[in-house]
């Protein structure tokens, strides 16, 4: 297996739950911002020109950092990070749909929108960043209710890859300079848990 990585928010979701579990694989990290993954070569690997990309060993491309988490709890099941029993499954696939469509996807298009690089990947359109930015506040209230009832941790209070999916949105927030307001007292604590216990990608 060979892992095309970055530090990049997608690439971390990977490397994140690899250091969760202890796991080293080969891996070659590329540089986002300077092109890496848009070179003809690459697009042989992903035709979206995205990492992380894992290559199994027959070849075989693997892309989206769910299916490749996925794929290495197969591999590797001790300390599971998206559940344990059929309930524990789902309930980890719903939270992290919701952390994904709710709150990483607000936040990928205020980058995707507003990061030059990006200016020829998207038609950038500043007022719906601005859109964008609003609903995302929306969301951070809405996760501050959720996590009212004193959890740690997004899903059931077990550190998951609905976890990893949120580190994943503060990267691009710390990146593109978006604050969560102090007031969200238990969104603040999630973060700091994420923070202060577990290894960034
Ligand atoms: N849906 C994909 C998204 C992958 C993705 O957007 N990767 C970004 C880095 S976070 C990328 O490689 N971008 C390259 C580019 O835009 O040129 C996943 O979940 O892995």
């Amino acid at each position: 297996m060979h892992l095309y990585t970055a530090q990049a928010p997608n690439p971390s979701r990977v490397n994140i739950f690899l250091a969760e579990k202890n796991i080293v694989i080969p891996s070659t990290s590329l540089n986002v911002m300077e092109g890496d993954t848009r070179s003809a070569d690459f697009q042989k690997k992903n035709s979206l020109c995205e990492v992380p990309v894992l290559e199994l060993d027959d070849g075989t491309y693997l892309t989206e950092s769910i299916a490749i988490c996925r794929y290495l709890e197969h591999l590797y099941p001790e300390s599971p990070l998206m559940g344990a029993t059929p309930l524990a499954q789902a309930r980890v696939e719903m939270w992290n749909r919701r952390m994904e469509q709710q709150i990483f996807s607000a936040v990928g298009n205020i980058g995707l929108h507003t990061i030059p690089f990006f200016a020829d990947k998207v038609e950038q359109i500043p007022e719906y960043a601005k859109s964008m930015k609003s609903l995302l506040e929306k969301k951070w209230v809405w996760l501050d209710g959720e996590l009212a009832d004193g959890r740690t941790y997004v899903c059931d209070d077990a550190f998951s890859v609905v976890d990893i999916t949120g580190m994943a949105a503060l990267f691009v927030c710390e990146f593109i300079g978006i604050d969560i307001p102090d007031n969200l007292t238990h969104v603040q604590r999630w973060v700091s848990a994420v923070r202060a216990d577990h290894k960034w990608g």
